[in-house]
């Protein structure tokens, strides 16, 4: 009989709801287990193959813990602010609060009809008034801590949006959201301190179990330089620029200095005659992303200001140039170029026939690979000591020392720490860290987010507002556009902007730009602790029970931003004494991206893969019969190769989908959409459906179906504990081979299977686990546990003896070979003793059953 998924599906998903069985409280006699999705942004477009993949996922670890006998926090909610449905009110008129809630709507009847096991009364939405009142509150607990401020900050303004955007938002000077064009311009905005926690941030990656890959990336990102900060004297003046340097060793080869187009003393600095040329140089370099300006290939521009500064080690006179290879960002936004070691400053030197200056002789021997093959020693050697080539290896230092300092013999190390310090007694310098991470820009333009709870007076001070003021709202407003001139659309609504400050007593205005989404987005997880609480963000027991998240699932493009932005909210609240954890996701494990097929034809139009054909490796247009080209690639809609998981559902069930996503492959590994394979699992289902309703189910049991079973279990667990659950189904698969060859089938046996089915497939499970006759749900019912005995290949008794008398019996896995019982026979000291240590005349074997040695 077809197991009809439709009615099944649907049966337990209205049991589980109407039983609310996935509902769970703090309870401190059971352990816990938090383990959470990134929470979807709800679009116009519905969920996705990638969501389900996650978020099946995480349902298997939910489940399986609850067997377990663990108490499971398995929440789900909403990143509901964001940008796309205020552009869609732009262009319709439509309130963005419409669009969100009619998208959410969607969004989550779709993971009802996965059968996901959230607990549905912790829901919550991060554009709810109920929800951001707390995330304004945990603002003006950073403003009170110092971390949030307001500077005139050169941001990345993109005019199509009408918006700033963070760094992270940007790519190769274009948005990544809509890919439109991005200048750089001054405007007032506000910015957290994340810097203030660079150090902690890097320190408590080693608290983590993450994918090593991914706390590299945050290291990257925050991006720790040890160095040297170094005064050079400008000639003729009382003043001096400061560079940074990891490579103070190279101090004596400092042969010019290069300033940042946006350096703030440029404009001091620059001489009269070159003041035009460097002005249009500067504008230039306004246009270009940070990632052009850096670019190794790219050819390098600058202009030379017509002043000079002082090399301090050796009193060399050096031209100050502006270029836009040096970032206003990093370190002091100016630089030492020692042309003769490092790449950028050599083709820079090059270009514009400044000195270049070698000051260290190659170590050949360490630095072999420097050599450029069909290249002597001898020829590199000339090259580099005549500022030909560039070495950016080690070496000994030349021309390196002055009368207090010699760097002759010394290691790099060495050589970096003397000049710090001789640079440290002149006043002249000293050591530095530096970081690549920036403050995080904190504002938006638009309407569509939280409202900063900030006042501002005429004298120029500010407050924040006081809990009993949260939430504070957004005027009702009809009109969505932004003002158009970088302000956000709030700033026209001027009843609302323009007030009378009760609690002071005199005129105000808000403020009106509003919070990025990752604000939502860095403490939903404490929220999810204590949903409904009107008292406070969250209770501190409940928060002391629950947290840290046990296991955190989601893509790995969050590896930076909402993932750094979450750790510093959280170390900020943990210093403040309100989550006892300082680190908020103890296990984080990244999704792989699921990929599909798209084909072409003549004219690269796309073509519904519903209207192809493969036949000896070649795709086929069917009705034209037109060879097409294909490629696998990201899932989209112009081409044509998307995958919506309602039609999956309607067609094979949602067992089906949730069980072929996670036999897809590995997690974490990117995989190829297939949907024939996933008619594959819906008939492994169907088996195991037809092997528990089947008339060969008995109450007996026997040995090979116990050795399957324990088995059976055995490996599904350590599978599921290792989040390999594409090789947990595997193993499902080839226990239905090997028992359905069994004679009968074993009733306590196919109980033991159908638990381990349940977190893959929990409708079918369920409604297997209700035929065998068991009353209570099964989601609620322990794990089986796993007698070992099972575990190795069943045993046989061997019998030994000597001259046919019984002297030995051993419990031995089967089908041992005539060589091991012998060997163990004659090692055994009741036994050997038997034999004398007379000589063996003959052997009798009989397999798995006797072993008789005949001495005289
Ligand atoms: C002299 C020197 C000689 C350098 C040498 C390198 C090699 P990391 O490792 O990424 O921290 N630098 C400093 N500030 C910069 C800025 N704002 N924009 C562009 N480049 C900048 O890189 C530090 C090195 O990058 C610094 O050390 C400086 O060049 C350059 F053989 O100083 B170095």
């Amino acid at each position: 009989m077809k197991y009809n998924h439709k009615a099944i599906e649907s049966k337990w998903q209205k049991n589980w709801e109407e039983n609310k069985a996935f509902k769970v409280e703090a309870d401190r006699s059971k352990p816990k287990y938090y383990v959470l999705d990134m929470f979807p942004y709800p679009s116009g477009s519905g969920l996705h193959v990638g969501h389900v993949e996650g978020y099946t996922a995480t349902d298997i670890i939910a489940r399986f813990k609850r067997q377990k006998g663990f108490n499971v926090l398995h929440p789900m909610g909403w990143d509901s602010f964001g940008l796309p449905a205020e552009q869609y009110a732009v262009r319709t008129g439509t309130h963005p609060q419409e669009t969100t809630k009619k998208n959410i709507d969607t969004f989550r009847k779709q993971l009802k009809s996965l059968g996901f096991s959230y607990d549905w009364d912790r829901e919550l939405a991060t554009s709810d008034p109920k929800y951001y009142k707390w995330t304004q509150w945990i603002f003006t607990k950073l403003y009170e801590k110092g971390l949030a401020y307001e500077a005139e900050m050169l941001v990345n303004y993109c005019p199509a949006l009408g918006t700033v955007l963070a760094n992270e938002e940007v790519e190769d000077g274009k948005a990544k959201e809509g890919g439109h064009p991005v200048e750089r311009k001054p405007l007032k905005q506000w910015v957290l301190k994340i810097t203030e926690y660079a150090e902690k941030l890097l320190d408590d990656l080693s608290l983590l179990d993450w994918p090593e890959g991914l706390k590299k990336l945050q290291v990257n990102w925050i991006g720790k330089s040890l160095g040297a900060k170094v005064l050079f004297p400008i000639e003729n003046r009382n003043e001096t620029i400061e560079v940074f340097t990891t490579r103070a060793d190279t101090l004596f080869g400092a042969t010019f200095l290069v300033l940042s187009p946006e350096h703030p003393f440029l404009e001091t600095l620059t001489h009269e005659q070159s003041k035009a040329e460097v002005q249009e140089y500067q504008k230039q370099a306004s246009k270009k992303s940070d990632l052009a300006r850096t670019d190794l290939a790219k050819d390098k521009s600058g202009v030379f200001i017509g002043t000079y500064a002082i090399n301090p080690l050796n009193g060399r006179k050096i031209p100050i140039w502006v270029s836009d290879y040096v970032l206003m960002g990093y370190g002091t936004g100016a630089i030492m170029a020692v042309p003769g070691h490092d790449e950028r400053d050599f083709e820079f030197a090059r270009k514009f026939n400044l000195p270049i200056l070698p000051i260290i002789e190659p170590d050949f021997e360490t630095y072999s690979q420097l050599i450029p093959i069909g290249m002597e020693k001898e020829e590199v050697l000339e090259e580099v000591l005549k500022g030909k080539r560039c070495w950016t290896g080690e070496g000994r230092y030349i021309y390196s020392k002055n009368e207090d300092l010699d760097l002759s013999n010394l290691s790099m190390e060495e050589a970096k720490s003397a000049v710090a310090k001789y640079l440290e007694k002149k006043n002249a310098g000293k050591e530095t860290t530096c970081y690549k991470l920036r403050d995080w820009l904190f504002s938006r333009q638009r309407y569509w987010g939280e409202p900063f709870p900030i006042l501002h007076f005429e004298d120029g001070t500010k407050r924040v507002l006081d809990l009993d003021e949260l939430p504070l709202l957004p005027p009702d407003i009809q009109d969505f556009r932004p003002a158009g001139d970088g302000r956000s659309p709030l700033a026209k609504v001027t009843d609302w902007v323009d007030i009378q400050d009760k609690k002071e007593g005199k005129a105000a205005k808000r403020e009106t730009n509003t919070m990025p989404q990752w604000a939502g987005s860095c403490w939903y997880y404490l929220r999810f602790l204590d949903p409904q609480n009107e008292k406070r963000a969250w209770d501190a027991d409940k928060e002391n029970y629950w947290m840290p998240v046990d296991l955190y699932v989601g893509g790995v493009e969050h590896a930076v931003l909402h993932l750094l932005y979450a750790r510093f909210w959280h170390k900020v609240l943990y210093d403040l004494g309100l989550v006892s954890t300082k680190e908020p996701f103890q296990q984080l494990r990244n999704q792989g991206l699921i990929v599909a097929r798209s084909y072409q034809n003549k004219d690269n139009l796309y073509v519904d893969p519903e209207e192809v054909m493969e036949k000896n490796g070649q795709y086929i247009e069917r009705k034209s019969g037109e060879v097409l080209k294909s490629q696998i690639e990201k899932m989209s809609k112009s081409k044509l190769n998307g995958i919506t998981p309602d039609d999956i559902i309607e067609e094979f069930g949602a067992d089906s989908l949730r069980l072929y996503e996670m036999f897809m492959g590995p997690l974490d590994r990117e995989k190829v959409w297939n949907t024939d394979a996933v008619s594959g699992c819906r008939r492994f289902l169907q088996r195991f459906y037809d092997m528990a309703t089947s008339d060969k189910v008995t109450e007996d049991v026997n040995e090979e179906a116990l050795r399957l079973g324990h088995r059976l279990v055995h490996q599904v667990t350590n599978d599921i504990e290792a989040l390999q659950f594409n090789t947990a189904i595997a193993k499902m698969m080839e226990f239905i081979n090997e028992f359905t060859k069994l004679e009968s089938y074993p009733k306590s046996i196919i109980k033991m299977a159908t638990q381990c089915l349940m977190p893959f497939a929990p409708h079918l499970a369920e409604e297997i686990w209700e035929t065998l006759g068991f009353k209570e749900n099964l989601n609620a019912h322990p794990f089986p546990d796993v007698n070992p005995v099972y575990l190795t290949d069943a045993l046989a008794t061997y019998i030994v003896q000597v001259n046919g008398k019984v002297r030995g019996k051993f419990d031995l896995p089967k089908n041992r070979s005539e060589e091991e019982i012998l060997k163990i026979a004659k090692e055994n000291e009741l036994i050997s003793k038997h034999l004398g240590g007379k000589e063996i005349k003959k052997v009798i074997f009989v397999p798995n059953k006797l072993l008789n040695m005949v001495v005289d």
